[in-house]
């Protein structure tokens, strides 16, 4: 079977270097996972995110929750950290003199949405004030650069964080590139983006690192070619699509469609 994934013995292998954890907006310690799965809490609606609504934790994966919103449906699951200025106590946008909204996509006629609230309010077990963690601060200033390795929320399967590489660097963006894939998992995000993480991440939290892909061929150029490629390796030298695009896509154009090689889905 295939070996338990190892940074250490993967940044030998690929003479790379881990992105210094500085460079990244992330505790050095993770935080810890209070919640418990049925707790509610607020969170701004990623498809409209000037809107707070009511969410309810559907699971927790390390310091991360995965959060359902109250009236939406459960096609649009998201994942937020504890620590994430995203997600707050019930009560704190009443405070502020905001108003809870209804989901985009509230499945029922709008008029019903206070009395919706109400019943999902009534006896819900509200997430303490405690759980919330407080985001640490922005680095200062972008200090990637291309080549370094870093542990990555895969955005088209965001429960899943995968061992990564900084693809390019322009301004206060980073280009995320998603080691043995191809490039139609790969995204722009801002340098202090919360979907990306330092190597031994998913170490600490106990979130299982998902192993680089096999489908690209991993590099190095002082490696010795194998005596006895693996299956893998042999797949990916018979394969057109042999090693990582040279230059990243423009930024703000959509990424290509192609599925990675021999993927199933
Ligand atoms: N089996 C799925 C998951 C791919 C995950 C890639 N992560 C960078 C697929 O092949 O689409």
């Amino acid at each position: 079977g295939r070996k338990h994934f190892n940074w250490d013995s993967y940044l030998k292998e690929t003479g790379s270097q881990a992105a210094p954890p500085h460079c990244l907006r992330q505790s050095r310690i993770p935080p810890s996972n209070d919640f418990k799965v049925s707790m509610k809490l607020e969170a701004h609606d990623p498809r409209n995110v000037t809107s707070v609504c009511i969410a309810t934790v559907i699971g927790i994966t390390g310091a991360r929750l995965r959060l359902r919103l109250d009236g939406s449906d459960n096609k649009n699951d998201f994942w937020r950290l504890v620590d994430s200025s995203d997600i707050q106590p019930i009560g704190s946008c009443e405070k502020k003199g905001g108003m809870l909204q209804p989901p985009l996509g509230f499945q029922m006629n709008a008029s019903s949405w206070p009395m919706f609230l109400l019943r999902t309010l009534n006896g819900a077990e509200m997430a303490p004030a405690t759980c919330f963690k407080k985001e640490p601060p922005k680095p200062t200033p972008n200090c990637f650069k291309v080549g370094m390795k870093l542990e990555a929320i895969d955005r088209k399967n965001p429960y899943l964080i995968c061992p990564a590489t900084i693809g390019d660097v322009k301004g206060d963006e980073v280009f995320i590139t998603f080691d043995g894939w191809r490039g139609a998992f790969y995204y722009w995000c801002k340098y202090d983006s919360r979907d990306i993480f330092p190597v031994g991440w998913c170490d600490l939290t106990g979130d299982a690192l998902q192993p680089p892909g096999n489908n690209v061929s991993i590099t190095k150029t002082s490696a010795k070619p194998q005596t006895s490629p693996s299956k893998a390796t042999r797949r990916s030298m018979q394969s057109p699509h042999k090693s990582v695009p040279a230059s990243a896509p423009a930024r703000g154009r959509k990424p290509g469609r192609g599925k990675p090689l021999g993927s199933t889905g």
